[in-house]
């Protein structure tokens, strides 16, 4: 059974634009997984620690047959292959995060993985693209998109 799935990407570091286009290659290469279309990229102010660098955002849409922590363990082998290094500083720089956001209407609250992911709604580097790709989208809760965009500040986003 194949079911859509939404992904955060993001990335600060060694040529971010250049990881998150890597990544997207290596998400059209991961069996059992296909790119449908990405958002245009965003260069945002850090959340967090303010002295590092902006990140590039963007925002996915995959059609997948995997089970969600199949394909949060494909997540992770991309985001390890680009560089990342699980340490460090909380909320600190990384080459390549790729967040699962959003799987179908389904909610899951395991230890490894919680859709939709937590930050989604207070998040604007999640909100704008996602609403570029998705204005319809209305979330397990109810939640309307249009209404989180709405709420949320575009300040520090730049669409490229
Ligand atoms: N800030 C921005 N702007 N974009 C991110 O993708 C991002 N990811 C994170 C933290 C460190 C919370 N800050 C971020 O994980």
């Amino acid at each position: 059974m194949q079911v859509t799935a939404y992904l955060g990407l993001g990335a600060n570091l060694d040529n971010p634009r250049q990881q998150l286009t890597e990544a997207l290659k290596a998400l059209e290469a991961t069996p059992g997984v296909e790119l449908v279309n990405c958002s245009s990229f965003y260069q945002t102010k850090p959340m967090g620690p303010a002295d590092q660098d902006d990140y590039i955002n963007a925002v996915a849409r995959i059609s997948t047959r995997l089970a969600p922590l199949d394909l949060l363990d494909a997540l992770q082998a991309i985001e390890t292959k680009q560089g990342r290094v699980r340490q460090g500083e909380r909320w600190g720089p990384r080459t390549l995060d790729i967040d699962i956001l959003l799987v179908e209407n389904l909610q899951i609250s395991l230890p490894r993985l919680t859709v939709p992911h937590y930050g989604l709604k207070q998040r604007g580097f999640v909100i704008v693209p996602l609403f570029e790709i998705a204005p319809q989208l209305v979330l397990p809760d109810g939640t309307r998109l249009s209404e989180l965009k709405a709420q949320i500040s575009q300040e520090g986003m730049t669409q490229l």
